[in-house]
């Protein structure tokens, strides 16, 4: 229901939105893990995903052959200005409850990416986490044209 409520929000294909794109570790569920199309020469994208732990994890680590190096993010409003950061201790799943990564909000950011990413593409990206361990999944590229103001501009710290 949540992935129908995300995509509706991001008005999503419904034969994207159809797609069966969930994956389960340990009682972690990722649910439809997606990264926004870039241009040519692109040198980051975001991945965003939603991430429901039943007891309770850290996302500690995650990395992509297509990128020479990943990051969990965070965005933030410092001095009036929507800035992103890493997370150094990665991302706290609280029991039961779904972490969003949406743009806009926390996302796992591919910096140095090799190739800009094209729509309907797929790439794998690998999550790890303190207790579940250690899965990687298929991330699909998506056109994401009427989300276009929050493009990610870095501003790391
Ligand atoms: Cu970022």
């Amino acid at each position: 229901m949540l992935k129908k409520l995300i995509c509706t929000a991001m008005l999503c294909l419904s034969s994207i939105a159809a797609f069966a794109h969930d994956y389960t570790l340990g009682d972690i569920t990722i649910d439809h893990p997606w990264a926004r199309a870039t241009p040519p020469k692109a040198m980051n994208a975001g991945v965003f995903m939603l991430l429901t732990s039943q007891s309770g994890d850290q996302l500690i680590a995650v990395s992509s052959e297509i990128a020479n190096k990943t990051e969990v993010h965070e965005m933030k409003m410092v001095d009036g200005v929507m800035k992103m950061r890493p997370l150094p201790a990665g991302l706290t799943l609280t029991p039961q409850q779904t972490v969003k990564l949406v743009p806009g909000s926390f996302h796992i950011m591919l910096l140095g990416i090799k190739q800009a990413l094209k729509e309907n593409d797929a790439f794998p990206l690998t999550l790890t986490f303190a207790k579940a361990g250690k899965i990687t999944v298929n991330v699909k590229v998506q056109a994401m044209t009427d989300l276009t103001a929050d493009t990610p501009k870095h501003g790391h710290n």
